[in-house]
């Protein structure tokens, strides 16, 4: 599919699946930073790898600017590209959480609401193991609509204060090194993964740099082009460390993109 096609489907749907985008060596360094994780944070839920935890990890850094990820969301952002927040949501086998329905603009401080979500595949991700469900076409409106708490075994801990339809939901199946991208007031959700196998995704928010994060200090990262002075707040690159940071294919020679 080229540029002009995934941009058609993307506007029309609200999403669109891009197969093939890192290669296998990246994709195999990804699940290993997830075993890496499991072990440097045991008490956490492996759904729950948020931003906090990863901001200054070096992989997780040369993972989200790989440059054939920033390619293709550029035709949609321009030139200028940050990323905003990432999150690895990895469900376990027979017992990952679902994600209710949910639109992800509901949750974000972003000044205007442009943004795109990348939702890499880790592993391969299908029915079977809780792939990303989505309403084609329910962006469209951009309206975002009531959202509730729900407690419970669930990844968000919140939903949509609405009925939605499943009979209009769509399965976003995405082998493992390639993409889906969806937009902020897409209704999307995903099962719980009842198979024997991993199912994890890193699910990656870039915006363009002209897009203000109204969060004091929040750390945006600076992926292609440049920074728009006085909005966003961009640290330095983290150092790696042996021992503390997971290793890499070229970690001693930053920047890695
Ligand atoms: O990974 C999932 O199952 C859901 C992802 C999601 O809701 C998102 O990326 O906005």
């Amino acid at each position: 599919m080229n540029g002009a096609e995934i941009v058609r489907r993307y506007e029309e749907d609200g999403y669109v699946v891009v197969p093939g985008v890192i290669d296998s060596e990246l994709t195999a360094e990804a699940q290993g930073h997830i075993e890496w994780m499991g072990e440097k944070h045991p008490d956490v839920r492996p759904e729950q790898y948020h931003h906090h935890l990863i901001v200054d990890d070096p992989f997780w850094i040369r993972l989200c600017t790989d440059p054939r990820l920033i390619d293709v969301i550029e035709p949609f952002l321009g030139p200028d590209i940050a990323l905003f927040a990432a999150h690895y949501i990895s469900k376990p086998p027979r017992d990952g959480q679902p994600v209710l329905w949910h639109q992800d603009g509901n949750y974000w401080p972003l000044e205007p609401m442009e943004v795109i979500t990348i939702w890499l595949a880790v592993d391969d991700s299908n029915p079977e193991n809780g792939c990303m469900r989505v309403v084609p076409g329910s962006h469209r409106d951009q309206n975002l609509f009531k959202h509730r708490a729900s407690d419970g075994e669930n990844v968000l801990r919140s939903e949509l204060d609405l009925k939605v339809d499943e009979s209009t939901a769509a399965d976003v199946v995405v082998p493992a090194g390639g993409v889906s991208l969806h937009d902020p007031y897409l209704i999307h959700g995903s099962e719980a993964n009842r198979s024997d196998r991993r199912r994890c995704g890193l699910t990656l928010r870039y915006i363009p740099t002209t897009t203000r994060i109204k969060r004091e200090n929040f750390p945006a990262y600076l992926c292609r082009g440049r920074a728009v002075e006085g909005i966003n707040h961009y640290p330095p690159l983290p150092r790696f460390r042996a021992g503390e940071h997971y290793p890499f294919n070229g970690c001693d020679r930053p920047p890695w993109n």
